[in-house]
């Protein structure tokens, strides 16, 4: 979490006694490989954060690390050491007055979003059994269900990727986010603009441009795309600028994102005029709402983005998009179009109204399936 801190906001106060945590590294297969302008993904790990009060309560949180330092400086073997030797260090055995207070214990360490995340979100679920109220309630959201799209990787061809996409919107999915690289990007959209005129389409271009090429922007500024997320490298926020001022269509800020501080200073320097708020990328739920707040004041709309999460992490996304200001469709394609098993029962999917439920269980939001998390755990690590 950074220090630059939004409006001071009204957080749950609950006496915390984090007795004991137990970190745990999982390796999940995936069903279908995800292919964006960064890589490849075949196999998810990811690290898994159990907390338990002093009075028996559990609260689960995910650190949903990347293999590689591609995507943003988190990885999932950085998740492990941080979490291990850092944050739980810093916090076990101690009792604080509620999840913002633990946040606030380690606002210090400069990075190691994601594995700060996974412990905010294992505290707030303790907060909410404790009180007996969902996370929703608890930061002030007001859906109940989130409108949600799909986010299509790169396929071997525009034929598999409009049958992808065919069969998605029979299911419900309200808007369709296209990843695109060099190669792969305005003769793909425009296929698919044609194929599905009255579909909400952005682009997904995972900073895979250089900002000194001349791209395809101005063309796919004709497509009447909803935004095109993050063009150009996270820190290429003067070109990132430049590109805005001359499209009409929205640049929507992910990599760039990295913590509130930043995200208001690239929002003011023009950069973009949406925001992907990804809880994980930004260092936890506090950040997250930080975030919300300011947009919400300035009028910038927000969307939930993931990073592929089980449906642990997704019941945490999907309380915060019931946040006002998330106006524009999730990115939360159920934890089961990635896993053969989800490690939560029952698992959530998409109704036919194109709305994921928010959920109204205390806790992450589900039923943590604990047995599955065991079968898939490779490592695992507890403070005391
Ligand atoms: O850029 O939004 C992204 C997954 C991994 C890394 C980056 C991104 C993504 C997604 C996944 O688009 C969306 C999801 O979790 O459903
Ligand atoms: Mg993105």
């Amino acid at each position: 979490m950074s220090r630059t801190t939004a409006r001071a906001r009204t957080t749950p106060k609950v006496q915390i006694r984090l007795a004991s945590v137990e970190v745990l590294a999982l390796d999940l297969p995936m069903i279908t490989s995800f292919k964006t302008a960064h890589g490849t993904t075949t196999k998810k790990r990811t690290v898994i954060v159990r907390a338990e009060d002093a009075d028996g309560t559990v609260g689960w949180g995910e650190s949903p690390g990347m293999d590689l330092p591609i995507y943003s400086a988190d990885t999932y073997d950085g998740n492990w050491y941080a979490l291990t030797r850092l944050l739980v260090p810093l916090v076990a055995g101690k009792t604080f007055a509620g999840p913002a207070e633990v946040a606030a214990a380690y606002a210090g360490y400069q990075g190691y979003n994601m594995a700060k995340h996974g412990l905010e979100c294992a505290v707030w679920a303790i907060a909410s059994s404790k009180l007996g109220v969902p996370i929703k309630d608890l930061v002030g959201g007001v859906k109940t269900g989130i409108p949600t799209g799909e986010s299509f990787g790169i396929k071997p061809t525009v034929k598999d990727l409009l049958a992808e996409i065919d069969q998605r919107v029979a299911q419900g999915f309200c808007r369709i986010k296209v990843k695109i690289e060099p190669g792969w990007d305005l003769d793909v959209l425009t296929q698919v603009k044609a194929a599905f005129p009255t579909l909400p389409v952005m682009a997904d271009g995972n900073t895979g441009y250089d900002p000194h090429d001349s791209g395809p922007w101005d063309a796919l500024d004709e497509l009447g795309l909803l935004m095109i997320e993050q063009p150009f490298p996270g820190d290429a926020l003067v070109e990132l600028a430049e590109l805005q001022s001359r499209l009409r269509t929205p640049i929507c800020l992910d990599e760039s994102a990295l913590t509130f501080g930043l995200t208001r200073a690239a929002l003011k320097l023009g950069a973009g005029r949406i925001v992907n708020i990804k809880p994980a990328r930004l260092g936890g739920v506090t950040p997250s709402l930080a975030v919300h707040d300011w947009c919400l004041e300035h009028e910038v709309p927000v969307w939930c983005g993931g990073l592929l999460e089980t449906g642990i992490g997704r019941g945490f996304n999907l309380a915060i998009s019931s946040l006002p200001g998330f106006t524009l469709p999730a990115d939360m394609s159920p934890s089961r179009l990635f896993y053969a098993e989800d490690l939560v029962e029952p698992t959530f999917d998409i109704r036919k109204d194109g709305t994921i439920a928010v959920p109204e269980l205390p806790g992450c939001g589900f039923n943590v399936d604990e047995r599955r998390v065991r079968k898939y755990q490779s490592e695992t690590w507890r403070s005391t």
